[in-house]
């Protein structure tokens, strides 16, 4: 474990409100993180408004970022690599690049990708090569990836309705992943036969088999950018030693924080300033159980 947690993120900024990189930078620099935050579009706020302003970088001006950064010595120093939606294959390509890059100087440096493709309500929602990008190319250099429901059932080409397909989804997709790393899985927003009511499950599995669960009430609403910052928290957890027992329980303790707070102000963006001192100590606290 190193002294200091510094991650390479790269994900959407946007001025107004929480997603991306605004989801996720102040929450693991809250944390005690030092992140390193590369934008991959600068927008007024995200497209779930249905309209915006700004600008989409490409993958060789996010490139230039990376290697500026490399030129100053500096990669050697980081723990990880966190990548989240990609607006085209372009800037899928530029993060797996970095990739690359991280590791030839900090070859333990972990890269999580949150493989963000669609849900089940609204379906796939990613350009056409997107979902391709993620099964072929991401998944064999990831270390951790964050895939919901929709997602996992994509990425293991098979339908879960029971924790044990849920099982062995994520069981045969570890091995299709990074295998010099822990190959962790954390399987969101997942609704089982055994789920109970009005709840929704978070999974988690290394390649060990080692796998836990833990239930939250399901909340009326699903304020965007709450999966970026679930990923990033989770990450978080996890550099910083804790076990994937423990890395679950504050992870899902301090989004629930949130999400509970936001849902209460009636706001439609993650309170996650308000709700600060919920990411670093959760006033509730959910407990996994091994399955
Ligand atoms: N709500 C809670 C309580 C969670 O723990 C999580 C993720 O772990 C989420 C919401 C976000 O889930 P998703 O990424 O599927 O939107
Ligand atoms: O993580 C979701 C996300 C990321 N980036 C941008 C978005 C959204 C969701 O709407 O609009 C730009």
């Amino acid at each position: 474990v190193a002294d200091i947690i510094q991650i390479l993120s790269i994900q959407s900024w946007v001025s107004y409100g929480h997603v991306g990189n605004s989801a996720s930078m102040f929450p693991l620099q809250m944390l005690g993180a030092e992140v390193w935050g590369v934008n991959t579009v600068q927008f007024s706020n995200h497209t779930g408004y249905g309209a915006w302003s700004g600008m989409v970088f490409s993958g060789e001006q996010i490139l230039s970022l990376v290697k500026g950064v490399e030129q100053r010595g500096k990669m050697g120093e980081l723990s990880a690599v966190l990548s989240g939606y990609l607006g085209a294959v372009d800037i899928g390509d530029a993060v797996l690049e970095s990739v690359r890059c991280v590791r030839h100087h900090a070859p333990n440096a972990f890269y999580c990708c949150d493989p963000v493709m669609g849900d089940r309500g609204r379906g796939m929602y990613v350009a056409d090569e997107i979902p391709a990008f993620f099964a072929e190319r991401a998944l064999s250099l990831a270390d951790i990836i964050t895939p919901n429901h929709f997602e996992l059932e994509y990425l293991a080409q098979s339908p879960i309705t029971t924790i044990h397909a849920a099982r062995q989804a994520m069981y045969q997709l570890t091995r299709k992943m990074h295998q010099h790393g822990p190959a962790i899985i954390l399987a969101t927003s997942i609704k089982v036969e055994d789920t109970a009511e009005d709840c929704l499950e978070v999974l988690a599995m290394d390649k060990k088999g080692n796998a836990f669960r833990v239930a939250t009430p399901d909340l009326p609403f699903s304020p965007t950018g709450s999966g970026d910052l679930a990923s990033a928290v989770f990450l978080f957890h996890l550099l910083a030693g804790r076990t994937l027992q423990e890395a679950l329980k504050l992870m899902v303790s301090a989004i629930w924080g949130v999400m509970k707070k936001t849902y209460e102000s009636g706001k439609e963006e993650l309170q996650i300033i308000a709700a600060r001192n919920e990411l670093v100590h959760p006033s509730r606290l959910f407990f996994p159980e091994a399955f």
